[in-house]
């Protein structure tokens, strides 16, 4: 039973993958459903369990709408994805809400993802003005040197449900704006959120076959999708096993792919920290989301001067986190996105306690009230005397655990942080700017934060990271972000001497 006060019953979403301007069924007519994580017993949407036919017919509409597409002014492709993001901004908190149905995020980050939506919209709207080359200087005269960017292709964008709006707004509006044509297959968890964005392109007036969805397992249609002969590039946002399948495709077929997968994302508090202010930093870090964000801090070492105060503090505030119906606005935390999370989960609470022997403070199960017994729910947990060579130190678990490290100075506490596989996002609470400024140059990640928490970058900063957390590319704005995945890079010489001038001091 939905809990009390929460009896919003929604209606079910009947989604239908777009192929060539259509909306259709898979071609077996099988469909999958999707549960609301809440409430496990009512049913969000019902999509298409699209094959090998779907993602054919997509590909090959991305490929025959490719020439007309790319040669279409990229300001003029503004212009519709301009249209794109407005639909999305006036149609926030229906998005929203479908957001906290279909994922379980709480209404704040829900609404949150829609606008993250919404201001990659009109960040790359803004692309088609600029797509920006450049001009370099000659060794000869009578040469110009300049380089234009044009598109690579046909992209895959596959993207995870954690981010179900904003992650492949994302890659959808870089991919289109710089003139490629797309294959876009979301989450199986999170096909209407997909469906419903997919919608207000094509509302905003994209072409048929520019943008094609073909919703599915990842196993069937996904893998399917990243191996097809025609796709010429793939986006990924997800865990690092399937982006290493991907890579391994991609790098032997020599193919274009850009990957941005795990965090083991770490906050350091100082012993001259703001400790109240670290204490909201972290629990916003490692719970907000419930945990299941990339940029989650699943790490926290506190110096040890400050370990007892921090430690206490911030059990304090942790037990004050309200589980419950992401539209509940009392809720602080919502539930895991299924089962199979909620047990792998649990499982990691026998390898923190058995094999790690860490000392747990707080959390560790699934809540006992009845309430909740219909979502996948899990406590949030806190983990202490934690060391660098335990499991629930290193491996992601994507879930609302942390665990907290004692660190004796600044040395070792970076040592501590960087001492794991993955390297996207970091966080150092001091304040004393000579901590600040060596942390920030020693952390390896793509992502450093002084003062504050490790989520929420902002969409106009290029987002990734090191180590096993991405292949070098970076997701959204600034240099070095989208453009550099979605866009190929061509030098146009240009000899007005009249005669053949050769390079390289070669008379
Ligand atoms: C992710 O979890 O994959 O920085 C992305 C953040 C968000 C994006 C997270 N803007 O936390």
């Amino acid at each position: 039973m939905p809990q009390k006060g929460n009896k919003k019953k929604t209606k079910t979403i009947q989604v239908k993958n777009l192929i060539n301007g259509k909306w259709v069924a898979a071609k077996s007519r099988k469909t999958y459903k999707r549960e609301n994580p809440a409430f496990a017993n009512q049913i969000v949407s019902i999509a298409p369990l699209s094959g090998k036919p779907e993602v054919d017919a997509a590909v090959k509409a991305a490929q025959k709408a490719f020439p007309a597409w790319s040669e279409t002014p990229a300001p003029k492709r503004a212009e519709i994805l301009f249209k794109a993001a407005e639909l999305i901004e006036k149609n926030k908190s229906r998005l929203g809400d479908l957001v906290a149905n279909e994922m379980g995020k709480v209404k704040k980050e829900a609404y949150g993802d829609v606008q993250e939506a919404i201001d990659m919209g009109y960040y790359m709207a803004g692309e088609g003005r600029r797509m920006f080359g450049q001009t370099m200087p000659s060794e000869l005269p009578n040469k110009s040197i300049r380089t234009i960017r044009q598109p690579v292709g046909i992209f895959a964008l596959v993207t995870p449900w954690n981010f179900p709006t904003a992650i492949p707004c994302w890659k959808i509006f870089p991919a289109l704006v710089y003139g490629n044509t797309v294959v876009f297959k979301p989450s199986k968890y999170t096909s209407a959120c997909a469906y419903e964005i997919v919608k207000l392109f094509h509302q905003a007036g994209v072409p048929k076959g520019v943008l094609n969805l073909v919703t599915g397992s990842g196993e069937e249609a996904g893998d399917y999708l990243i191996k097809h002969p025609g796709i010429d590039g793939v986006a990924f946002t997800g865990s690092s096993n399937v982006g290493r399948i991907i890579g391994e495709h991609c790098g032997k077929n020599l193919k274009n792919h850009s990957l941005e997968m795990g965090g083991k994302n770490v906050i350091i508090v100082m012993d001259d920290a703001d400790v109240d202010l670290a204490v909201d930093g972290a629990v916003w870090a490692a719970f907000g989301t419930t945990g299941q964000r990339c940029t989650a801090s699943s790490r926290i070492i506190v110096h040890q001067k400050v370990y007892k105060q921090f430690r206490d503090k911030f059990l304090k505030a942790v037990k004050k986190l309200k589980l419950g119906y992401a539209l509940n606005p009392k809720t602080d935390m919502g539930p895991l996105i299924n089962e199979d999370a909620v047990k792998k989960t649990e499982h990691y609470m026998e390898v923190a306690q058995k094999h790690d022997k860490a000392k747990l403070l707080c959390g560790g199960k699934r809540p006992s009230d009845p309430k909740l017994k219909n979502g996948y729910y899990f406590l949030p947990t806190v983990f202490e005397e934690v060391t660098p060579k335990m499991r629930i130190f290193c491996e992601e678990i994507f879930g609302p655990v942390t665990a907290i490290t004692k660190a004796k100075d600044f040395n070792q506490a970076i040592e501590y942080a960087n001492n794991i596989e993955y390297g996207l996002s970091a966080s150092i609470f001091t304040t004393n700017v000579n901590y600040a400024e060596k942390a920030a140059e020693k952390l390896e990640t793509g992502l450093v934060y002084i003062n504050t928490s490790t989520i929420g970058a902002e969409i106009q900063t290029p987002f990734g990271g090191l180590k096993n957390t991405g292949n070098g590319h970076r997701d959204a704005g600034g240099d070095g972000g989208a453009i550099e995945t979605y866009t190929e890079m061509k030098v146009i010489s240009v000899d007005y001497s009249g005669s053949i001038q050769k390079a390289q001091g070669i008379e």
